[in-house]
């Protein structure tokens, strides 16, 4: 089996975009085997995938592939990640179950929505 480097899976998620986190989040909706990372981007002011359903306990990897700053902050006031400078990465962990709106703090219009189940 060969064995892509560090450099080659990093061009491939950059090109796959949202194509990368949609296996993922299928895989999620199986019987639920422990807690998850979940890797989201930030790409072309927008989030990729603007929805996620994930379960209770997982946690969301956004990484800013834009040149601008960005943030993933809960609408309702609950979590922000703060700033999140172009190639960097910042998660949050989901514990409790529910429908949350994201938007960027520096650019409003950016939204996604986040349903969290129960385990
Ligand atoms: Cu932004």
């Amino acid at each position: 089996m060969r064995v892509l480097s560090d450099a080659t899976r990093r061009r491939f998620g950059l090109l796959m975009g949202a194509g990368l986190v949609a296996p993922l989040v299928v895989r999620k909706a199986a019987a639920h085997d422990g807690p998850h990372m979940i890797e989201a981007g930030i790409e072309g002011f927008a989030f990729v995938p603007d929805r996620l359903e994930i379960r209770a306990g997982d946690t969301v990897r956004w990484t800013n592939h834009d040149i601008a700053p960005h943030t993933a902050t809960d609408k309702a006031g609950g979590w922000d990640t703060g700033r999140i400078a172009k190639g960097e990465s910042a998660e949050v962990t989901f514990e409790a179950p529910g429908a949350y709106t994201v938007f960027c703090r520096y650019h409003p219009n950016m939204v996604a929505e986040i349903v969290v189940e129960a385990t």
